[in-house]
Formats: structure tokens, sequence, C-alpha cells
């Protein structure tokens, strides 16, 4: 029996109800992964004992010799992997890496322009209930009403006329390709920093099917567990002009002591989105994003933007009407998940619902695609997801679609196993 078994039945119980649910059920939401079973060594390891707080060679706590050696091969992977000329790996999460970019460049009250978290953007691109927009004055940019993708025009009109401190671009719901040069000129032109926070496409970027911003924009910022199938984390980089008040901005301005064994988990993950097997992953979830938006589109379904160029497809539910109003997010969520399909609820350009509730559902292949998945299972998941959400539109209590999927899901999942040797 394991040691945390006999300790303490009660959490191991739980997350082996977890791990039954994650392989016997299809992960589809966007910012979620497997890592593998390397990744999940190190993240478990014992480095989680020690205090390393500083850089290595300049740390304020003794027996760092192996820490810094860890630190140094997870910045030097990173930079190997984006090309860039200075990494920080200390975020503990990508909130945290762009409030460290931020708080590197500006003072409370600066303004800077990002995308509107109800069109796409993130919470901590200054959403009024975050941190990032009561402390600085923020001025949201969105898609473009009639093709839902954004207007690099009209962006660069409102930075003529906010003049900010800071544009960020990237998104956490948007599923067309980003132009990183087209803000960097935006913001060149204003005189404006320009920070990319990529961390939904990072491993898209790294595999070859997203256009980098690393040297591009002058901050890139990630999270590590997205496309890039790290452990839950952050990182930026940046040019080597930038590095010192980058650094200083993470610690000591953000943070203590970083957390060295995901750090190592970090260094992990970006020897493996190194190798030649990577590259294939990242088109393969590309591919099978697309795969199955094609499909949902031939079901009849509405898809923001009319399709996808990355691992994401949002879902707009304004036209699956159910008894005088639509289905929405929070409802589709729910029943797909009784399905053994999990996704999230999601708002969509000209929302008119609360973001608990929403008009849109986002759905992602990152996490299928790692289990081996391709376009033919995904082609199924479109039909069975179609099956699900009409069947309930029709009738909210029925649970013929949801019992048949469900079925069918485990079936599938079952080929496809998370970590074969785990049982
Ligand atoms: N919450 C993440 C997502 O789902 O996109 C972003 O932080």
């Amino acid at each position: 029996m394991s040691d945390l078994a006999n300790y303490d039945p009660d959490i191991y119980n739980l997350i082996e109800k977890e791990r039954l649910r994650q392989v016997n059920g299809l992960e589809l939401i966007a910012s979620e992964n497997v890592v593998s079973k390397s990744v999940l060594e190190a993240v478990g390891s014992i480095l989680t004992n020690k205090y390393a707080e500083g850089y290595p060679g300049k740390r304020y706590y003794g027996g760092c010799e192996f820490h810094d050696q860890i630190e140094d091969l997870a910045r030097n992977r990173l930079c190997e992997l984006f090309g860039a000329e200075h990494a920080n790996v200390q975020a503990v999460s990508g909130s945290q890496a762009n409030q460290a970019v931020y708080f590197a460049f500006m003072q409370n009250g600066d303004k800077m322009m990002s995308q509107d978290l109800a069109q796409g953007g993130h919470l901590s691109h200054g959403s009024p209930v975050n941190i990032t927009g009561k402390w600085y004055s923020v001025s949201h940019y969105g898609v473009d009403k009639e093709t839902e993708t954004l207007d690099y025009a009209q962006i660069a009109e409102q930075a003529r006329k906010e003049k900010p401190k800071m544009i960020v671009c990237g998104a956490s719901a948007y599923p067309r390709t980003i132009d990183f040069k087209a803000f960097k000129e935006i913001a060149d032109e204003v005189g404006a920093y320009c920070m990319a926070d990529v961390a939904h496409i990072a491993g898209l970027i790294a595999g070859g099917q997203h256009p980098t911003s690393v040297g591009v924009t002058d901050i890139t910022t990630t999270t590590t567990h997205k496309t890039l199938r790290g452990p839950r984390g952050g990182a930026i980089m940046c040019g080597s002009e930038n590095a010192v008040a980058i650094d200083k901005s993470v610690f000591p301005g953000m943070q203590g002591g970083p957390l060295m064994h995901v750090i190592a988990g970090k260094a992990v993950c970006f020897r493996e989105a190194l190798t030649p097997d990577f590259k294939e992953y990242a088109k393969q979830i590309v591919k099978n994003s697309q795969a199955m938006a094609e499909v949902l589109i031939s079901e009849g379904l509405d898809l923001v933007s009319g399709g996808t160029d990355n691992h994401l497809i949002l879902l707009d539910l304004t036209n699956l009407a159910t008894n005088g109003s639509h289905l929405t997010g929070l409802e589709a969520e729910n029943f797909l998940g009784e399905a053994g399909i999990t996704v999230n609820k999601n708002t969509i350009p000209r929302e008119k619902l609360s973001p608990f509730v929403t008009s849109g559902l986002r759905i992602g292949t990152p996490a299928v695609t790692s289990r081996g998945m391709k376009e033919e299972e995904m082609k199924q998941i479109g039909h069975w997801i179609a099956a699900v959400l009409k069947d309930v539109c029709k009738d909210k209590g029925s649970k013929k679609a949801i019992t048949e999927v469900r079925a069918e899901v485990e079936a599938l999942a079952s080929g496809f196993t998370l970590y074969p040797e785990v049982r």
C-alpha cells in the first residue's frame, strides 16, 4: 500500500477518483494537458524540500548548488526552444509572470491596452475584477463585430488615441492566429512596451505551428502547462536589455522562494519540446482542432470566427434554441460533462450573459492529442458533442444522447490510456 493511502486515505481516494475521471473521460479544456511521467516525477521530487530565494550563483540560502544547475538548465533550454536572449522560469503562474512584467515597466495608474476578457482576453490583462485592472488604467480592444477576429487597423487607431505605456497581446479564448509583428509595430508607433502572453499557444510556437512573439515583442510571458505540456507554472522571455528589470521584478519584486520542483519539471518539459516528436505533436493538435471544427460546422453549429487556426474552438450557442431562449454555456458544459466530455463555458463576442453562465463553449485538443488521438477520433467526438447538444435542446431532461455518448466516450478513452503503467 502506498504511504499516502495508508496515512491519509481521504486524500488518496480523492486523487484516485480524479485519476479515474481523467482516464475514463475526454479532457477538452483548451488550457489543460497531460504531462509525461518524467515531468510528474520531477514535480513530485524531493526538490520541494528546499528554499532557493535568489538566482543561480546568487542565492539567499546555502545548499543550492544542485538547484543552481537545475534552474540554469531550465533557463538555457527555454532560451534554446524559443530563441530568446533571456529567460526567467520562476513565475509560479502565468498571472504572476504578467504581473511581474507590468510591475517592471509601469507605475500605478499607468495606461495599458489589452484584449477584453469577454472577447477572448485574460483576467490578468487588466480585468476590472483583477489587481491589474485596479492598479492600472486599462483600455480594452476587442474583435471586429463581423469577422470576430482582431482588426489591427482599429487597434492602431485606439492606441494612437489612448497612448498606453504598454500594449498586451495574446488571448485565452481566441481561435485565430495572432499577428505579433502588427502589435509590435503599433506599440513602436505610440512608444509603448509590447508584451505578448502566449500561454495558450506556446507549444504551437515551439512546434512551428504559430508565428513566434519571441524576438518580435519586447517581452513574452507564458505558462508551461497548456500546449507546452509541462507542469503548472509561468515563465518570461525577453531581450538582454530587459533581463535585469524582469529578474528583479519576479524576485524580490513579486515572489519569494521559487518552486524548485516545478522548475525541474519545466526543464524536463523544455527538453521534451526540443525534440522532433514535439513538432509532430504540435502539428497534430492543430490538425485535430481543425478536423473537429469541420464536423461541428457540418452539424450546423456556429463557431466564433467561423473556424480555427490553433488548438481551440469557440462555439457560439446563441442559435441553439430551447423553449424561447438558447442553451447557455453553463448548461452545455454540464450536459457534456455528464457524457464524459469535459469542456468549459466561455464568453463570446457580443456576450449578453454573465461569465458564470455565458453563451459559448471553449473546446481544445491538446490533452486528447497527448493521449494519441488523431483526426478520426476528433470527428467522432465532434459528432458526439453535436448529438448531446441537439438532444438536450429538444428536451433538457433527456438522458438519451448523454447515456449513449458516455458509453462511447469510455470505450474510446480505454484505447488511449493516460499512463499505461498506472492502473
Ligand atoms: N484559466 C486559463 C484558461 O483556461 O485559459 C488561463 O489562465
